[in-house]
């Protein structure tokens, strides 16, 4: 029976690549107070007032605006907990995430 030679085509990684940040969205609408877009984004995102105000007035101009880069499981927490809070007031208020490139 003759030799078979078997290549290994299998490449060993050198590199751990780190698990991608996700982007948190605030995103701007007609009918949420500013005060308490502002008042958000203190409680659940760790902001001052001025930190908070710049973000929710950059949202309300351009109509969204990046609050911070977590892990992906925070970022969709912080996001579900932020959108929860105006819904329970009636408010539309929005926050979305999205992997950094
Ligand atoms: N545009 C809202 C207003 O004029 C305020 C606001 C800002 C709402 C940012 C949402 O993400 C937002 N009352």
């Amino acid at each position: 029976m003759s030799k078979t030679a078997i290549t290994p085509r299998t490449k060993v990684r050198l590199k751990t690549e780190r698990p991608r940040l996700h982007k948190v969205i605030l995103i701007n609408d007609d009918f949420t107070p500013r005060e308490f877009v502002v008042t958000v984004l203190k409680a659940e995102f760790r902001m001052n007032e001025d930190e908070a105000y710049n973000v929710m007035i950059t949202a309300h101009k351009r109509g969204a605006c990046v609050v911070a880069v977590y892990a992906k499981d925070v970022a969709e927490t912080k996001a579900t907990r932020g959108t929860e809070a105006g819904r329970s007031k009636g408010y539309p208020l929005l926050f979305t995430t999205e992997p950094e490139e």
